[in-house]
């Protein structure tokens, strides 16, 4: 089965043991650099990195044991959450919910040193950068939508970390398969403002020709599957595309993401112990955004995870 590896204020991730996805757990934990597209270049010593790993994915019991170093709590759909800024493996269930990482406080103050290395100057201007950009053109097109001139949109509010920081750490090989709320993800990888127009607007430059809804974005060139409107579909998708990639032996894996609600579907279940069964070089990225629709966290599943 799947391990619970980590979860955010807005995000946890489930991963599935890999070569592979082991060396990029440092940087989705935290605690490293990440590669530049298409390079491995930019690993750290691997006598640190293997410590690291060991460190960062042995699986602890109990989630009690997770320190909680922050008095604060923040109120979350399903009841208060508290802080840690440490950020491990946890392998169990508890009464506890899974507290919220963070590493900065209020007054944007490094709450605690932890165990992180910074990534370079350039790359974290360049990261904040895309993840205004990602605002911007979100406020463009949801206005778009409200004056009546595209039919459809969805924003990522709130979510611009989990897009773009999940992208850096990623590199261009490995292929992306999104719920509908990463388009971050994609601007990432180099699709331009003009595509995501052209894909709203569904006209003859969409490389989906008009015929998906607005914000159903897919490009090959990028390794970004097309978004599909049916909730958590993409998730046993990916399974299959991770599977077919470690069969031909590539050094890439499948990402998907999903959100809160999309974890009571069939195929979500699915996904976990195809993965699970074929140990499928797979990373699963939920976004919890306490909602699914109107429906919050509390009425859609029984986890105390939350
Ligand atoms: C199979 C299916 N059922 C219902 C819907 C309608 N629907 C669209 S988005 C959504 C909520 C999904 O919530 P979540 O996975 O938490 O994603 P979020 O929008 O919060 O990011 C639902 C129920 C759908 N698209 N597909
Ligand atoms: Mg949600």
């Amino acid at each position: 089965m799947a391990t619970l590896l980590f979860r955010n204020s807005r995000a946890f991730l489930l991963l599935h043991n890999h070569q592979h996805l082991q060396n990029k757990l440092p940087f989705l934990l935290g605690i490293r650099s990440p590669s530049p597209p298409c390079s491995n270049s930019h690993f750290l010593p691997s006598f640190l990195l293997s410590s690291l790993r060991y460190e960062s994915t042995k699986a602890q019991p109990q989630l009690e044991d997770l320190q909680h170093h922050h008095h604060q709590v923040i109120d979350f759909p399903g009841g208060k959450v508290g802080f840690t800024s440490e950020m491990r493996f946890i392998s169990d269930t508890s009464h506890i919910r899974v507290p919220c990482y963070r590493v900065l406080d209020d007054d944007g103050e490094l709450v605690k040193p932890t165990n992180q290395v910074q990534v370079s100057k350039e790359l974290a201007v360049r990261m904040h950068s895309e993840m205004v950009t990602l605002q911007t053109m979100d406020s463009i097109f949801y206005e778009l939508q409200r004056q009546g001139r595209i039919s459809f949109y969805l924003t990522t509010s709130g979510e611009e970390a989990v897009n773009i920081a999940s992208a850096a750490a990623l590199s261009s090989h490995d292929v992306i398969l999104p719920q509908y709320r990463e388009p971050g993800v994609l601007l990432w990888r180099g699709f331009t403002l003009q595509q995501f127009a052209h894909q709203c607007f569904g006209n003859t430059n969409d490389f989906g020709k008009g015929r998906q809804m607005p914000i159903h974005y897919g490009s090959n060139k990028h390794n970004y599957f097309t978004v599909s409107s049916p909730i958590a579909t993409q998730l046993p998708q990916a399974v299959g595309a991770a599977y077919s990639l470690k069969m031909d032996g590539k050094s890439a894996c499948a990402v998907t993401f999903c959100g809160d609600g999309s974890t009571s579907e069939g195929d979500f279940h699915a996904a976990m112990n195809f993965a699970a069964v074929m140990e499928a070089p797979v990373v699963f990225i939920c976004r919890n955004n306490g909602w699914a629709i109107s429906t919050p966290v509390e009425e859609q599943f029984r986890s105390t995870l939350y």
